[in-house]
């Protein structure tokens, strides 16, 4: 559980992840501004909500700020237990936007939705600066996708502001990371970065709990590593932390199936599936009526059917 965990960070400075990189935790209940997610009977579901001009499956339908929240609304509607809002796109090529441009796009919006909606939003961003208005607007976790490596302050907002983040793995940056990803062995370095970026996290004084863990499907790896990673899932929960896996409509399903991201549903579901039987606490999608549906049904294989 991952309160024997911070138990267990509190004793000492020793870092959760063991020194072989193995923990008896398995992620337990997880408190936020907005209740609490709790990963032991269920697999939660994160529905994405893109406020980018240039995001590549639905950007630019979600500018008007009126609209993100109708849409917002409706990912809760349909089944969302987190919001993640995000407006600087990271799909590959992507040029990064100022913090100005990033907060005009997203604060409005998230401190409209707060007060439609009663789940938990993350805020998906790498910059300190829009992290710290986007709590103050409302948000209750961080989302960053370069797991506190491209924004040194990044670390101590969220261990001040004791809130959970998902820390992922990238290769690179999302302008260059698709361009030549290498490893020598994928699941062991993303694993290793992961240990290492949990470890800076609990020094800085973060609670073991509220670090949840994501291989980042797509960022800086070629079609190979993702289904390595996808099939190497169960070393990452063996860490104890929660795992998040967002594959949804990303190009490696492309690959496998030779269609365009508004054909990729099935894939995506497939995938969503193997997450689910291998171990991952949170699934990342924009399509949260189907998934729902589907994890409901993965879930019951998982944990069976109770009540
Ligand atoms: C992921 C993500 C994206 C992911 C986490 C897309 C922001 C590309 N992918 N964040 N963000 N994990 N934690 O296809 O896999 O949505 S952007």
């Amino acid at each position: 559980m991952a309160g024997q965990i911070s138990q267990n960070a509190k004793l000492s400075t020793t870092p959760l992840v063991a020194v072989s990189g193995e923990s008896k935790a398995t992620p337990g209940y997880l408190a936020t501004r907005h209740g609490a997610l709790d990963f032991r009977r269920r697999t939660l579901i994160m529905g994405i909500l893109n406020v980018t001009p240039d995001s590549f499956y639905d950007g630019g339908r979600r500018l008007e700020p009126d609209q993100a929240v109708a849409e917002g609304t409706a990912l809760v509607e349909a089944g969302a237990d987190i919001i993640d809002i995000g407006g600087e796109s990271t799909r590959p090529g992507a040029e990064p936007v100022s913090a100005e441009v990033e907060q005009e796009r997203v604060i409005p919006v998230l401190r409209a939705l707060r007060q439609k909606v009663n789940v938990p939003i993350s805020i998906d961003t790498y910059k300190s600066e829009v992290a710290r208005a986007a709590l103050e607007a409302g948000a209750d976790m961080v989302n960053d996708i370069s797991a506190f490596s491209f924004d040194p302050q990044m670390v101590s907002l969220v261990a001040g502001e004791k809130i959970p983040v998902v820390l992922m793995h990238m290769q690179g940056t999302p302008r260059t990371m698709q361009m030549e990803p290498r490893y020598d062995d994928v699941v062991r370095e993303v694993k290793d970065f992961l240990i290492r970026q949990v470890r800076e996290a609990v020094n800085h004084g973060i609670e073991p709990g509220k670090i949840i863990i994501d291989p980042g499907i797509g960022f800086g790896k070629t079609l190979d590593h993702n289904l390595a990673l996808l099939r190497g899932l169960p070393e990452l929960t063996a860490l104890g932390q929660p795992l998040l896996v967002g594959a949804s409509r990303k190009g490696f399903i492309g690959k496998i199936l030779g269609v365009e991201p508004d054909e990729r549903l099935e894939g995506s579901l497939a995938a969503a599936v193997a997450s689910v039987l291998a171990g991952a606490n949170i699934i990342r999608t924009h399509d949260v009526r189907e998934t729902r549906r589907v994890i409901l049904v993965a879930d019951a294989v998982r944990f069976g059917v109770t009540g």
